[in-house]
């Protein structure tokens, strides 16, 4: 079948053979159904739209003429992207693709639920699913991305979140006296939440505070909102490392393969990662149980972290985390949760806030990771921008999370530049966060935490990678 795309107004016409079964026109596009859906793109394509899994997940257009190269080492591809695409000698995305045309209109085919995968070749996108639905647009990219994004679920939530995280700064060697120090310096500063990052527990899969923590969380939750904040708080719930006593108790917990061998969920912090069976009840009761027991400790905005590992294998794995995410979600109650590490199109209408990208580090790159092992996921601000860049089209259906911005120049690699498009990331998707404690900064860095968190700056996009911020034109097209 072939289906035709016309704009009227520039008087260009597109047809496109497809092999799917064709439900009818939507705006901006078709609706298609089908296990396997292949589209002829008569476009000859250089580039194109590959759309990571999750969080940390390279997002951005690729060069067709070049075929992916491996992440390494190999044991870190669980915690980067749905193993599949890493593994694939073709171009692969998550859930959606799109082939750029050389006049710069685009040709996509997105998912409508969840479990997808979408290759893409000069003059091919093929689309394979479990079962589903599908959207195929044409078009210019803002208007066809926002005609896709329509269809996708949205959960927008009352004013995204202003806050002080204490991993950029402190990473896990964070203990009780420590944050009490911090607390008494952001007090004052208009944040809404002040959330407590990894290293509080006793270890993934043991969730309850070690011994830097003698009065326990419920005492800090108590002390954050004396401060007028709201207490925020790190978890892990599908992650464990073999050493924690619920591994130990429950050997049956864990993901397992068809031989009974654990399914691999990364390697970090000098241990093999294994995740929780998502599938199974027993789990869920002790996951829903967690998320009770900090509710009650008083905490209420969750950073619900590693999520990817409530999906694993990969696309296959996506039914099963939306069940798991549904029970969170529903014990939550009016917790405002955010997503991270998390599968995204599986995350859209449960998450609150979502990560769209790698973490930030205070400095730009660590090329030795980028360049020698290939690895796009690793933590700078340059992978962070890059793949928040080419997911800021679902500002409509979550609040997109940028990460932290860093306004202090101690303990920094950072140029002011490379900080200012970081902070501008915060402006354009409202979602304002830093790490830093206002100890370290400069009294003129302060006033810029300051203005940042105390008035939203007017935000015009200039094209799809330039943008005026209150008096800024800020262009980050150089560091795609
Ligand atoms: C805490 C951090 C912060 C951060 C999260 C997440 O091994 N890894 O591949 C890996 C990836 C990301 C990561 C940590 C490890 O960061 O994004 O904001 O909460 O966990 O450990």
């Amino acid at each position: 079948m072939r289906l035709e795309f016309s704009d009227p107004l520039r008087e260009s016409r597109l047809e496109v053979p497809v092999l799917a079964e064709a439900l009818g026109p939507v705006p901006g596009g078709y609706l298609l159904r089908g296990r396997e859906v292949q589209v002829f793109a008569p476009l000859a394509s250089k580039r194109f739209f590959r759309h990571g899994w999750q969080s940390w997940s390279l997002t951005a257009w690729v060069d067709l003429g070049y075929p992916p190269k491996p992440l390494l080492p190999e044991v870190r591809r669980p915690q980067a992207d749905d193993p599949f695409l890493l593994e694939a000698s073709e171009w692969w995305g998550s859930g959606l693709g799109a082939l750029e045309g050389p006049d710069g209109k685009v040709l996509l085919l997105g998912a409508l639920g969840v479990g997808s995968r979408v290759l893409g070749r000069e003059d091919l996108l093929l689309g394979r699913y479990a079962e589903g639905e599908w959207f195929l647009g044409y078009g210019e990219p803002a208007e066809v991305f926002a005609a896709y994004g329509r269809l996708l679920p949205r959960r927008l939530s009352k004013g995204p979140p202003r806050l002080w995280c204490s991993w950029y700064s402190f990473y896990n060697r964070i203990h009780e006296a420590l944050l009490l120090e911090v607390l008494e310096e952001v007090a004052g500063l208009p944040f809404e939440v002040f959330q407590i990052d990894d290293g509080w527990q006793r270890a993934l899969g043991d969730w309850e505070p070690n011994e830097r923590f003698a009065r326990g969380m419920a005492f800090l939750a108590e002390r954050i909102r004396e401060k007028g904040f709201r207490a925020g708080l790190w978890l892990a719930p599908f992650l464990v490392t073999p050493d924690s006593l619920l591994v130990r108790a429950h050997p049956e917990w864990i993901l397992r393969d068809g031989d009974g061998r654990p399914i691999p969920a990364g390697f970090n912090w000098g241990k093999p990662l294994y995740a929780l069976d998502s599938g199974n009840e027993e789990v869920l009761d002790h996951v829903a149980g967690l998320v009770r027991k900090v509710r009650a400790w008083g905490y209420d905005y969750l950073k619900l972290d590693f999520l990817y590992a409530a999906a694993l294998p990969g696309a296959e794995g996506e039914v099963r985390y939306c069940k798991a995410m549904e029970r969170i979600r529903e014990e939550a109650g009016e917790a405002y949760l955010l997503f991270c590490g998390a599968p995204i199109l599986a995350s859209l209408g449960l998450a609150d806030g979502l990560r769209v990208g790698p973490d930030v580090a205070p400095y730009w790159d660590n090329e030795d990771r980028s360049f020698w092992l290939q690895d796009p996921t690793g933590p700078g601000l340059r992978n962070a921008l890059r793949t928040t860049l080419h997911r800021l089209w679902l500002r409509e259906n979550v609040q997109v999370d940028p990460d932290v911005a860093f306004f202090r120049s101690r303990f920094s690699l950072l140029s002011l530049e490379e900080m200012r498009l970081q902070e501008a990331m915060g402006e354009i998707t409202g979602f304002k966060a830093t790490s830093d404690p206002p100890s370290w900064l400069s009294p003129e860095e302060r006033e810029r935490l300051w203005a940042f968190l105390s008035r939203d700056k007017e935000v015009k996009p200039l094209g799809p990678y330039r943008f005026r911020v209150g008096e800024e034109v800020l262009d980050y097209a150089f560091l795609l």
